[in-house]
């Protein structure tokens, strides 16, 4: 079996959908471990999910979804090391992890071909690409500026940028470390793997989760989305770029960010052009 997925569901107040999204996690190939980080929720959702036969793991309060996933890999490395605690058989090889949102609820069912670019050995990291568009409120103003800030800065435009459903190497997120955080964790995942020049891929998948709508509690989410994404994307994009890409053409400035990306459609990354200087952090 090339490798094990361990899941790792984020979840703050799911307690609706946190049971099916783990039973649904449970019966996926290759997967002998759900970890459910219940990031401080008042709504009983830590009991739903173990009721459903996740292992989980609290924070005491709220520290926000980058927090919550980093506390989940860590828990598969901890049960790793002590399989007998999580009845899994002791593996030479750790877990590949798959990054699940704990609003799928069944539709997480459909995971699979998520992970198989990374069992084969053939991507560092995948993203979904939701195939099911539930209508969505808000103007796409956190998806276009995520976009865009990817592609500045790596050359490459994901199809949805925040989709947080992902499939990494140990390594690789290893690599992602130290997470970006609150809502910036997609974004700067992305750029950090790809400046590292890791083998990201994107995968068509029937999921859907919880709509967002256009209510006050929905923006107010979104304002938060916007404040972690332009948090990650300064903490990576040097001064002197931002700072040129403010700047007038005639005043030394770039043309407003612009850069080259992959036309050949295949939702790759291009790799890095000649005399491209990949940025380190
Ligand atoms: N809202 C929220 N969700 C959290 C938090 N920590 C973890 N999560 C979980 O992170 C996952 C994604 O959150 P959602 O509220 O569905 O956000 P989203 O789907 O990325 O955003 P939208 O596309 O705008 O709905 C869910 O499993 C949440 O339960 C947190 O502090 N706030
Ligand atoms: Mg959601």
């Amino acid at each position: 079996m090339p490798g094990k997925l361990a899941v790792v569901i984020p979840a703050r107040n799911e307690a609706d959908r946190v049971g099916d999204t783990v039973a649904a996690a449970t019966g996926l190939p290759g997967v002998d471990l759900v970890v459910v980080v219940d990031d401080g929720s008042t709504d009983g959702t830590a009991a739903v999910a173990a009721q459903a036969g996740a292992y989980v793991v609290r924070h005491a309060r709220n520290r926000g979804k980058a927090a919550a996933v980093a506390t989940g890999a860590e828990a598969v490395r901890l049960f790793e090391s002590r399989p007998a605690e999580a009845a899994v058989e002791p593996a030479g090889e750790p877990h590949h992890l798959l990054l699940l949102d704990a609003d799928l609820a069944g539709s997480a069912a459909a995971a699979a071909p998520l992970a198989e670019p990374v069992l084969a050995g053939t991507a560092d990291m995948t993203i979904a690409v939701f195939t099911d568009r539930v209508r969505r409120g808000g103007f796409g103003v956190v998806t276009t500026t995520a976009g865009a800030g990817i592609e500045r800065a790596t050359g490459w435009r994901p199809t949805q940028p925040l989709n947080g459903q992902r499939c990494l190497t140990r390594a690789a997120f290893t690599a992602a470390l130290p997470l970006a955080a609150g809502w910036g964790l997609e974004t700067g995942m992305s750029i950090d793997l790809i400046r590292q020049g890791m083998r990201v891929t994107e995968v068509e998948v029937p999921l859907s989760h919880r709509a967002t709508g256009n209510d006050l509690g929905s923006q107010l989410h979104r304002l938060r989305q916007l404040a972690g994404v332009l948090r990650a994307l300064a903490a990576r994009e040097p001064l002197v770029l931002r700072a040129r890409r403010l700047l007038p053409r005639e005043a030394g400035g770039r043309d407003g960010g612009r850069t080259r990306s992959r036309k050949d459609g295949s939702g790759e990354p291009p790799p890095p052009a000649s005399g491209d200087a990949i940025m380190s952090r």
